[in-house]
């Protein structure tokens, strides 16, 4: 049988998130915040239990490999993910799965089309917050394995443009290697939207008084990107990214969302919309596309 991708997820990774839900495996107490994008998550997290998929794959910022793209390819990691910036909000236990098979599908096939790749086999290593969160938001029971891809840093070493370049080839590999797989994949692209953030942080990080956009242009730019998602325009959507990433210092500076719309073969349907809100002044959307007309939804 020929697997497919059979839903496409941006799921953004403010620790925050997490934080404020106050789940048992992070040692941190809040009294709540953030709310339209905690809300958003847990409707498309109901969503995605109505869904039949055997794992999700999570391209993720936070793990940033200068070599080629890794993937993570032993069954099972377990430790203490612990935000660098913010270790008062995310001390997180994790225990996870990961589905090496696909993992090794997909890098087999992102090798053969010329991408330098690699198999994380070290028993040590630490998973980076940004799948732990969005994997929480998006499946907080855990009972899925889960793939996570690298961010070869391309924007920083070359430039936005090769970025887009080289994560849209990642995209077509991955794609290939899940319809050889026969299983059915959920994608997962984890990242803020708009990305300055204050420097300073409230006495409470949950005040939600001292929320903003950092400012008026990434606001701007946030939504001209959300009405162009609505549309259905994804293709000139990755085709203005590198403008949209210098401008507003986005986070889809990692190659996340391009790969994951290239994965997509560039959807010309609306995007589900979940949530925006800001998070330290960083502009973040819960959404996601949906390649099967019948459960295809108008959210927000
Ligand atoms: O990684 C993040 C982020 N992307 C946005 C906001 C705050 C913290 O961490
Ligand atoms: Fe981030």
């Amino acid at each position: 049988m020929t697997g497919e991708i059979v839903l496409g997820a941006l799921a953004p990774h403010p620790p925050h998130l997490v934080y404020a839900e106050n789940p048992e495996q992070n040692e941190a107490y809040a009294e709540g915040g953030w709310e339209t994008l905690r809300w958003g998550y847990q409707r498309l997290a109901r969503k995605l239990k109505t869904i039949d998929y055997d794992a999700m794959v999570v391209f993720t910022p936070h793990w940033q490999t200068y070599i080629g793209t890794h993937f993570l390819g032993l069954p099972h990691f377990k430790s203490k993910s612990v935000d660098p910036v913010f270790p008062n909000l995310f001390r997180f236990n994790y225990d996870l799965t990961v589905d090496v098979e696909l993992a090794e599908a997909m890098h087999d096939e992102a090798a053969n089309s010329g991408i330098i790749t690699k198999m994380m086999r070290n028993p040590d290593f630490r998973v980076d917050y940004g799948t732990i969160v969005s994997c929480h938001l998006l499946n907080p029971s855990w009972d899925k394995p889960i793939v996570t891809i690298s961010s070869n840093r391309n924007t920083h070493y070359y430039s936005a443009e090769v970025m887009n370049e080289q994560s849209a080839a990642l995209g077509r590999a991955c794609r290939k290697a899940i319809e050889e797989s026969g299983k059915k994949v959920v994608l997962v692209s984890s990242h803020s939207l708009s990305h300055r953030h204050f420097t300073t942080e409230a006495p409470l990080p949950e005040d939600m008084s001292k929320e903003h956009i950092y400012n008026h242009s990434n606001y701007v730019w946030d939504m001209k990107l959300i009405e162009m998602m609505r549309e259905g325009k994804m293709k000139q959507v990755v085709d203005i990214l590198p403008e949209y990433t210098e401008q507003t210092i986005a986070e889809t500076d990692a190659g996340a969302f391009t790969w994951m719309m290239s994965a997509l073969e560039f959807p010309q349907y609306p995007a589900e919309i979940y949530g925006y809100q800001s998070v330290i002044g960083t502009g973040n959307l819960v959404a996601s596309w949906d390649p099967n007309e019948q459960t295809r939804e108008l959210v927000l």
